[in-house]
């Protein structure tokens, strides 16, 4: 007899397959069942995911129907059921796509299935099987730890900063304040401040800090990172890679257009026994709301998120190394001249490594906070204020974005 999961599975794909045939994907899904049927059909299955794959590349991603989302985890899913026994890493690659590109009607079945693979492989090899001489791990280990300690020297750090950094007012410092006191003196006004102390107790803050735990649990899983100098660069570009692949990235990093970031992803919807290691902040139910996403901001020194805003409030957690950050107030926006296109709207064509006072003159003499957060520490970010973000050391923040129901009345 069917198990309650497996029906529900199967109501649910032929809901599915009955869509993208009104659709006019008959291909699509003669495919797909062909992929299903008996022993099942590899090429078949190959084929569907391809099908399914040109469908989300067939215009802007938010044009891209849930359907052809959701018909791209099935294949997914039948690519890495008949892959499974043969190629644990092609399974294990095609589940994580499904996750990542995927809509979300079969997310738990892809999650079911990558446990199943887990399971079947206990001892979570990370390196994408690959055995790693004593050597080579210790070379990593000491690479690793070198990255998480440049530019403790503030002298260091102000040699890669733009023109002014750290000269002017400071976001302000408190430690363990409680949920009221951030609510009154903060989250109401809209004001930024670093929050230390609290965050001490998180199993990443010690876990993290391992490579051989971040390897053993994420190694072998597939990610998007960014690379390039930053996202309004021309040459930059996003790609899939493993885990270890990016960490190996962090180690031979050296020219800016190869710099590689592991930015804005939900990584730990994706690898839940990573979202073991961390707790939302109390301070993120200010305002009585609602967690909006969790994303993990990971890469080497030298990453660059330039000038931008975001509508949500966001607690910024730094939990390995530490950045430096700059904020200018949502009331100057037009001084720091945003982009004129929708996508690209919330980002200031201000470059602050290299200011063109030419064509952006509003923007010389700005004030601005700046800090740079470091290790266990949390930074408030209000929604609306300016930020740019550079990391001075191997960096391993998580953003917690969250909408309040009620919203602060005053603020800048
Ligand atoms: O850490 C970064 O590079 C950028 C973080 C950011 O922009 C955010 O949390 O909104």
């Amino acid at each position: 007899m069917a198990s309650a999961g497996v029906e529900g599975e199967a109501d649910r794909v032929a809901a599915l397959l009955r869509e993208i045939t009104g659709e006019g994907g008959f291909a699509f899904v003669a495919s797909a069942e062909k992929a299903a049927a008996g022993a099942g059909d590899l090429r078949a299955a190959e084929a569907a995911r391809e099908m399914a794959w040109e469908q989300l590349h067939s215009g802007p991603w938010n044009e891209v129907g849930a359907a052809w989302r959701d018909a791209y985890a099935l294949a997914c899913l039948h690519v890495a059921r008949l892959r499974a026994g043969g190629d644990r890493p092609a399974a294990v690659k095609a589940l994580d796509m499904g996750l990542i590109m995927g809509g979300n009607l079969l997310r738990a079945d892809l999650e079911a299935a990558l446990a199943r693979i887990s399971s079947a492989e206990p001892c979570g090899c990370g390196g994408g099987g690959r055995e790693e001489g004593a050597g080579a791990v210790d070379e990593e280990d000491r690479r690793w730890r070198e990255g998480l300690d440049r530019n403790r020297d503030i002298a260091d750090a102000l040699k890669i900063l733009p023109a002014k950094s750290l000269s002017s007012k400071k976001v302000e410092r408190r430690s363990h304040i409680s949920l009221e006191e951030f609510i009154c003196n903060y989250f109401l006004c809209e004001s930024p401040v670093i929050i230390g102390g609290t965050i001490d107790h998180w199993p990443a803050r010690t876990k993290w800090k391992d490579i051989k735990y971040l390897k053993k649990i994420a190694g072998d899983r597939t990610v998007p990172v960014e690379v390039g100098k930053n996202y309004v660069c021309s040459d930059w570009k996003q790609e899939l890679i493993t885990f270890s692949q990016f960490l190996e990235r962090m180690w031979s990093t050296g020219c800016p257009s190869n710099l590689t970031y592991l930015a804005q992803h939900p990584l730990f919807e994706q690898i839940k026994e990573l979202s073991e290691d961390l707790m939302v902040p109390d301070y993120c139910y200010a305002g009585g709301g609602e967690l909006q996403s969790l994303n993990a901001w990971f890469g080497p020194h030298g990453t660059v998120t330039p000038l931008h805003h975001d509508p949500h409030h966001n607690i910024l957690a730094q939990v390995l190394g530490r950045k430096y950050i700059r904020l200018y107030p949502a009331s100057i926006s037009e001084d720091l001249y945003p982009h004129t296109e929708t996508m690209l709207s919330n980002t200031s064509q201000v470059d602050l490594d290299n200011m063109d006072l030419k064509e952006f003159p509003r923007a010389e003499n700005l004030e601005f906070m700046d800090c740079v957060l470091e290790e266990g520490e949390l930074l408030y970010i209000p929604p609306k204020w300016w930020h740019y973000v550079r990391s001075l050391s191997t960096s391993f923040s998580v953003s917690f974005w969250w909408r309040a129901t009620v919203e602060p009345s005053g603020g800048s």
